[in-house]
């Protein structure tokens, strides 16, 4: 499926996403009311990925939950991410409410808010967060996280995730504020904060490879792990579900390439599978062998 944030904005680009040979599609991640977001420029493509500092533009979730209603061809993912809990848990309670059949995915980590941190980052609010969004929300939900890079905050991460009823988590989110620079002109390539944004594409896949099996490894089996970070082709499609991914999430790459991207990925993924004599994905789902 499509990465949240890439191509899942407008109802023209969800409609070209339920087209397309993605077996499901993410929404963009909503707030409870219009986002119209930062100023542009806001996403550049760099030669080994992206830098983007959205800001959360999106249309709010009634669009989006209405969508997910109306199109049901294919059972889908709504993203949430709410800027305060109380906003995320009025969210939640309407999606509850509706008759949305599909996966909530609530976005802990989103790096471009001014003046909002990643929740994921604070390990105490994201459990303090959790108890409350369990306790009004009972449908199918799981979290996209931010890339963790020290062992202890994958365990001490891990140990709060596996205390509550998760279907999945989402690894990973952009590596967030990062800067990229025009060496010519001396000037920084989007607007926003100045430049920092967050990363995606090749620049990430290492970072993300890391999350999707430390993940796999810490977490209950119940909780599935979706990959995301890096996926250009049917190479890093099979290492990330070597690594444990059950899904994976393109972002960066569809950008790029447009809906194209998804046919081409399946069709590089069973020709390595089949050069292996692999006939299904759980002959090789988690199985990354240690030296
Ligand atoms: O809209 C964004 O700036 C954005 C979000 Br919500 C996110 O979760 N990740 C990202 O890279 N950009």
């Amino acid at each position: 499926m499509n990465a949240s944030g890439v191509w899942c904005r407008t109802e023209a680009e969800l409609d070209e996403l339920i087209k397309s040979s993605a077996s499901t599609f993410v929404t963009k991640s909503s707030t409870l009311e219009f986002r119209e977001g930062n100023p542009e420029p806001r996403y550049v493509d760099l030669e080994l990925g992206s830098i983007n500092s959205m800001g959360l533009p999106n249309l709010g979730i009634d669009f989006y939950l209405n969508y997910s209603i109306k199109n049901n061809q294919k059972e889908n993912f709504l993203s949430v991410a709410g800027l305060t809990r109380e906003e995320n848990l009025e969210m939640l309670e309407k999606v509850q409410n509706s008759e949305f059949s599909g996966l909530l995915e609530l976005n802990l980590s989103c790096p471009n808010v001014i003046g909002k941190p990643q929740v994921g980052y604070d390990f105490d609010a994201t459990k303090s967060l959790l108890e409350e969004v369990f306790s009004v929300y009972k449908k199918p939900l799981g979290v996209k996280l931010p890339p963790y890079f020290d062992i202890v905050h994958f365990q001490q991460i891990a140990e709060i995730l596996n205390q509550f009823p998760l279907k999945f988590v989402t690894c990973v989110n952009s590596i967030g504020n990062g800067l990229f620079i025009d060496t010519d002109s001396e000037k920084v390539v989007i607007k926003p904060k100045n430049g920092f944004g967050g990363i995606g594409g090749k620049y990430i896949k290492p970072t993300a490879l890391a999350n999707v099996r430390q993940f796999y490894t810490l977490l209950n089996p119940e909780i599935k792990v979706i990959g995301c970070g890096g996926i250009e082709n049917g190479k890093d499609a099979f290492e990330h579900i070597l690594c444990g991914a059950s899904m994976l999430q393109v972002g960066t790459q569809l950008m790029k390439e447009g809906m194209s991207a998804f046919d081409r990925i399946e069709k590089e993924l069973r020709e390595i599978m089949k050069q292996k004599g692999y006939s299904t994905i759980e002959d090789f789902k988690g199985k990354l062998q240690s030296l």
